[in-house]
């Protein structure tokens, strides 16, 4: 069984993972002391022939102490933690070159809408695709993410990302991989009989694969005459949205967390 931290290839993973170290080694430290203290008090103060109980009612200075330092190192953790949040959480964290995608949670599926060639979500030449992520390596990556049911949570442990999908909100979600492969996207909230089941293939490409990929994805729908071929889009031109898209609804350029 491996007891580390699964592989990191997301670019802000080291960022998530120093502060998870921090984190538990002060609790760590902070639990050993207590412990350790609970079961030397026990020993040592344990009921004994010839010794009597006396009341005491403590120490002003050392519980002075006891206050101040773990409130100092809650302090300094939130200090430390609240610039990570805001490097990756933050609003309008996300960089402007991320390449947008949209993602609807439902029980017990995950649906992916691309914004197709013009890499604008809401026109006509957008597709969509069912438990499948697909996205380029080394380009930042914004998900519109959605429930429309019940509360689910999009987590890709080795892309260090877990979000909650919420129904009636859209909430983005950023992150860049620093190396293709293929991985999971899992449910981490249980929402029902199929939570176990929820599950998605991730495929990072290289960026001419992932051009490729999209072109197939394209023509292939062109060819069985599906509702979001590239075909209307020419006609109608890319920036056009005919009102039809899935997420043609949403702001996408505010960043409403
Ligand atoms: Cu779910």
């Amino acid at each position: 069984m491996n007891w580390s931290l699964p592989e990191n290839i997301a670019t802000y993973g080291g960022k998530i993972d120093a502060l998870f170290w921090v984190i538990t080694i002060v609790t760590g430290i902070a639990f050993v002391l207590v412990e350790v203290g609970i079961i030397w008090f026990c020993v040592k103060y344990r009921r004994r022939e010839g010794h009597r109980a006396y009341y005491t009612h403590g120490s002003k200075s050392l519980e002075v102490l006891w206050t101040a330092v773990p409130a100092l190192a809650l302090v300094a953790l939130g200090v430390y933690s609240a610039s990570v949040w805001a490097y990756i959480k933050g609003r309008d964290a996300a960089p402007s070159e991320s390449l947008h995608i949209a993602v609807s949670a439902k029980q017990f599926e995950w649906n992916v809408t691309y914004a197709g060639a013009d890499e604008v979500l809401g026109t006509s030449d957008d597709f969509s695709t069912r438990n499948q992520l697909h996205f380029p390596v080394n380009r930042p990556i914004l998900v519109w993410l959605e429930a429309e049911d019940v509360l689910h949570s999009f987590f890709i442990p080795q892309l260090r990302v877990k979000q909650d999908a919420v129904p009636g909100m859209t909430i983005p979600v950023w992150f860049e991989a620093t190396k293709t492969g293929d991985y999971q996207i899992g449910c981490a909230e249980l929402c029902g009989l199929g939570h176990y089941r929820m599950r998605a293939r991730v495929t990072i490409h290289e960026p001419a694969a992932y051009e490729a990929w999209v072109g197939e994805q394209i023509a292939a729908r062109a060819a069985s005459g599906e509702p979001t071929v590239v075909a209307a889009s020419a006609d109608l031109g890319n920036d056009v949205g005919d009102g039809t898209g899935q997420h043609a609804g949403h702001d996408h350029s505010a960043g409403g967390m």
